[in-house]
């Protein structure tokens, strides 16, 4: 074989194997878990997560807005600490603080959402499922419109947001669509009662009006779907709504008849 020949081999080859890889990822479905703040979404990530093999969950990165790292930075001026919280920046000076926020859990997000495949659901036979702990989408339609409304981001910072989030999801096409959606709805009262359980302390002066806004958020982009979405796709998305107001962990019995209605919504989507 001349070195043409073997080119042309190797080249069709790659081809092959990028054809493969590509289809494999298109097989995939891929779905988030959007609900509000402690209604219980790593608790049902979690659970899914132990249920079937081929279902592959990917954590909200909240560690890493709390641990923001420092050691990279290219100035004289030395930092004076590894990390920074910036979840915790943003709950106490929500005005300096929501718009950096906002980028960097987006961005962060974005990376996960982007993630090969684990080696698991690539041999999976199944059809794999991938969980996403919220989206690219709540990051927009929930949290970041809502600091706008607020006024806690200005209509410069918001248009600027915007102009990046349309341009990046456009940009990474199917990779970062969405299949599905599984709304946890419980009322604000339940997810206040909760955060104050679960004790996480950079939320600790959070008050039940913002949990209020953030319900009625969730509920005009999910269940009355009024939100003006700016992507084709989100608006046929369709969403299974779990009443999360009862401890599903709690009960096996409950537990398994949401494990069936969730077996039916991936296997139509
Ligand atoms: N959060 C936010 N903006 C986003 C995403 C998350 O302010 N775009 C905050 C809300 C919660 C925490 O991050 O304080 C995530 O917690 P939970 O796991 O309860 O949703
Ligand atoms: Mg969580």
């Amino acid at each position: 074989m001349n070195v043409r020949e073997t080119k042309r081999l190797f080249s069709s080859f790659s081809l092959y194997r990028l054809a493969c890889k590509q289809s494999s990822s298109d097989q995939i479905k891929r779905v988030s878990i959007e609900g509000n703040i402690a209604v219980g979404k790593s608790t049902f990530a979690r659970l899914l997560q132990k249920t079937e093999q081929d279902w592959e969950v990917i954590a909200e990165p909240i560690s890493k807005w709390q641990n923001v790292d420092q050691t990279n930075q290219q100035s004289e001026r030395a930092p004076q600490q590894a990390s920074s919280n910036l979840l915790q920046m943003m709950y106490h000076d929500p005005k300096r603080w929501s718009y950096t926020f906002q980028t960097f859990s987006c961005m962060s997000r974005m990376r996960s959402h982007l993630q090969p495949l684990s080696a698991g659901s690539l041999k999976s036979s199944g059809s794999p499922v991938r969980v996403y702990e919220r989206s690219v989408y709540s990051d927009r339609y929930i949290f970041a419109l809502n600091m706008f409304e607020l006024g806690c981001i200005n209509s410069t910072e918001w248009a600027v947001y915007q102009d990046w989030h349309s341009f990046l999801v456009e940009q990474f096409g199917h990779r970062v669509q969405l299949e599905g959606i599984i709304y946890l709805r419980a009322s604000p009262q339940t997810c206040m009662e909760r955060l104050g359980r679960r004790g996480r302390v950079e939320e600790q002066g959070i008050q039940l009006d913002y949990l209020e806004k953030l319900h009625t958020r969730h509920e005009d982009w999910l269940i009355h779907k009024t939100t003006k979405v700016h992507f084709e796709h989100l608006e046929k998305v369709p969403v299974l709504v779990v009443d999360a107001g009862v401890e599903f962990e709690k009960d096996p019995e409950v537990q398994d008849s949401l494990l069936t209605k969730i077996r039916h919504f991936f296997s139509d989507l």
